[in-house]
């Protein structure tokens, strides 16, 4: 009876874990679709994006192919044993910055599927997940997934698999964990690859199913206890403000009813859930009742807050918090003061980024946002770039602009001691790039702690690098592999400080005036290095155009207009082929600047400036900051 307090031991909950990319998302959809629960075709119109998925279904996801939100569905599923079961599907965000959110949200399973990529094998993030379900008590189910890939290896990886488990310290329980072999896109699954491809292919995902009624205790709790329920997520709608998602750990949950609100902090008041929502399907069903064992989402109660617990007026005992990591990685926003400010957005005042951003804090967990210096700047810290850049990326798609400075690596004291964050990195690259990749990294001081062939062409590459060094590394590390490099990264330890931050080798070429780029000057200026823009764009002075392929900046006219002379010149401007722009995305350019520059963000553009836009006062602060350090030598 979904939507309603299905019998607990029919219920099984279930988070879906992996690192990026290994086929979370697709593997659920699957599922969705084979549960039986939907008409023909219903699914497929909900389907988009670059994935083509319906469970990553909010625009930025669709247009990136990652999940970024942690979402919620359920499946009603007929057992071989004849029974009906409802399964609580948790699909989780793969990518490092949301790792926080992925160790929230196990709080909600009583078991995972971990999901590895039949080729790539366990990554960073598949040991930072599979090591937060063992602290959770979850018994691992191992998904061998896309085992189609023509390169795959499933043995190899099933034994890295184990030696993964082994050591995270598992116990003997986790180590005797079961194996499914999977391709979730093409929709089977098998306990054993035993049979050919072309057998293998006619299947279906059964044994997954099976796999989680048989090997995933249902939830039990006690429905006659107290009631108790923690928040593991938040929501938020302008409609009903905070929205509560979590798990009823005992008890029942009704809407209407008082209940205990018990803050982190161990303040607690009393409140009212006036709506209660049940899983089902894609979507929440409103209803009466939620049992312990099963998952909900609450609506009604202001202020409700990751890790705090709705809990018996009488009887008030708040569960374990839960919890929430620190930002490690923080940006000034500012407002756009650009000479092109207001042209393209609509909200570009001080007072409406502060509001957004305060709205935003209803539910994104992670970040943090502190007063700048001025009214018109803004701290914000978050869990990395992509968190950060999810976040500006929102803002310019609903008509904001703003301009953000760099990002900055948080670092912390200890003991007198400023540490910074460490952080293991994975690149695995074609052969013929390896060299130009060590390369790199090690003139950031990245130390190689692996490397081992993959496949017949690529070569696997661990390396222990500071968080600082790694900012501006990626589209190096791409140019240098045409594109070809998969890199990762994720947070190890803090260590101390060491060496300067690595800054950028290039200066920059900057635009001498405000005016419409031309066909001529860019052509000019071709051998100077690369340019960001094309002919018929606007620019304005001070507005960063190019990358100076020495380590100097130099002002550059972008505009020139093309002296008429004689016929001859005319008819051989036909020939010229213009390089065409580099275009940098958004998070590209945040790693591109340096501290005297800015990113300037609108709805249709992002450009990079000179903080200071006049080049007379840029000299000027800048021999006078020169002053300043000799003078304090
Ligand atoms: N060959 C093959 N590719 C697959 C399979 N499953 C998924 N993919 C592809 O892998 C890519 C990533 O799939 P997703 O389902 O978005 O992966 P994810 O784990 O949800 O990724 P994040 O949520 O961003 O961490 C897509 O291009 C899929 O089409 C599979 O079984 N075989
Ligand atoms: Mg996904």
């Amino acid at each position: 009876m979904p939507g309603s307090a299905a019998e607990t031991r029919l219920v099984r909950n279930v988070a879906i874990i992996a690192h990026v990319d290994h086929g979370k998302t697709t593997l659920v959809d699957q599922l969705l679709k084979q549960s039986g629960m939907f008409r023909a075709g219903e699914l497929e119109k909900l389907m988009g994006g670059q994935h083509d998925l319906i469970m990553d279904s909010n625009p930025l996801e669709r247009e990136r192919g990652i999940t970024i939100l942690s979402k919620n569905c359920a499946v009603n599923y007929t057992a071989a044993d004849g029974l009906t079961y409802r399964i609580n599907i948790i699909d989780t965000p793969g990518h490092a910055d949301f790792g926080g959110e992925v160790e929230r949200v196990l709080h909600m399973a009583d078991g995972c599927l971990v999901l590895v990529d039949a080729l790539d094998g366990p990554m960073p993030q598949t040991k930072f997940v599979l090591s937060k379900a063992l602290e959770a008590g979850l018994k691992p189910i191992v998904v061998v997934n896309k085992c189609d890939r023509p390169e795959a290896d499933p043995p190899r990886v099933l034994g890295e698999m184990f030696d993964l488990l082994v050591d995270l310290g598992a116990d003997d329980h986790a180590l005797e964990f079961k194996v499914v072999y999977a391709a979730g896109r093409d929709g089977w699954a098998a306990y054993e690859l035993d049979k050919p491809f072309e057998e293998l292919r006619k299947g279906d995902l059964r044994p997954i199913f099976e796999t989680i009624i048989k090997e995933i205790q249902s939830p039990g709790g006690d429905r006659e206890a107290p009631v108790q329920m923690l928040v593991t997520t938040l929501d938020y709608s302008e409609y009903v403000g905070r929205i509560g998602i979590g798990r009823v750990y005992a008890g029942v949950l009704r809407p209407g009813v008082p209940v205990m609100l018990m803050k982190r902090d161990g303040s607690m008041r009393q409140v009212k859930v006036t709506k209660l929502l049940a899983f089902q399907g894609l979507g929440r069903k409103e209803t009466d009742e939620v049992g312990a064992g099963d998952l909900c989402a609450v609506v009604g109660v202001e202020g409700i807050d990751i890790g705090d617990t709705l809990a018996d007026p009488a009887n008030p005992k708040a569960l374990p918090p839960v919890t929430i990591d620190e930002p490690t990685i923080s940006m000034l926003f500012r407002i756009n003061d650009s000479p092109f400010a207001g042209q393209e957005g609509q909200y570009v005042t001080s007072r409406q980024i502060r509001d957004r951003l305060m709205r935003e804090l209803e539910h994104n967990v992670a970040l943090r946002v502190e007063p700048g210096r001025t009214t018109d700047e803004f701290n914000v810290s978050g869990r990395g770039l992509l968190h950060l850049g999810i976040l500006l990326e929102t803002m310019r798609r609903e008509g904001f602009e703003l301009s953000v400075a760099r990002p900055q690596v948080i670092l912390q004291e200890e003991d007198g001691v400023t540490m910074e964050p460490m952080e293991t990195l994975v690149i695995d690259v074609p052969n013929e790039n390896m060299g130009s990749v060590m390369e790199l990294v090690g003139g950031r001081r990245g130390e190689m702690k692996k490397m081992e062939p993959r496949g017949q062409s690529a070569t696997h590459m661990v390396f222990e690098i500071s968080s600082r060094a790694l900012i501006g590394l990626r589209s190096r590390i791409m140019t240098a592999s045409q594109g070809e490099a998969i890199m990762h990264h994720r947070f190890s330890h803090y260590a101390p400080v060491a060496g300067d931050r690595p800054g950028r080798i290039n200066g920059v070429l900057i635009s001498l005036e405000r005016a419409s780029v031309t066909a001529h000057a860019v052509e000019l200026l071709s051998d100077r290095g690369f340019l960001f823009v094309k002919p018929g764009e606007n620019v304005y002075a001070g507005q960063i155009v190019g990358e100076h392929n020495r380590d100097n900046d130099l002002v550059v006219n972008i505009t020139r207009e093309k002296a008429l002379t004689n016929m001859r010149a005319a008819s051989k401007d036909q020939t010229v082929v213009l390089k065409p722009p580099r275009q940098l995305s958004l998070e590209a350019c945040l790693e591109y600047v340096e501290d005297d520059e800015l990113v300037e963000i609108t709805p249709t553009s992002v450009r990079m400036r000179k903080r200071i836009l006049s080049e007379s006062e840029r000299r000027r602060s800048e021999r006078q900051s020169r002053d300043k350090a000799e003078a304090g030598a």
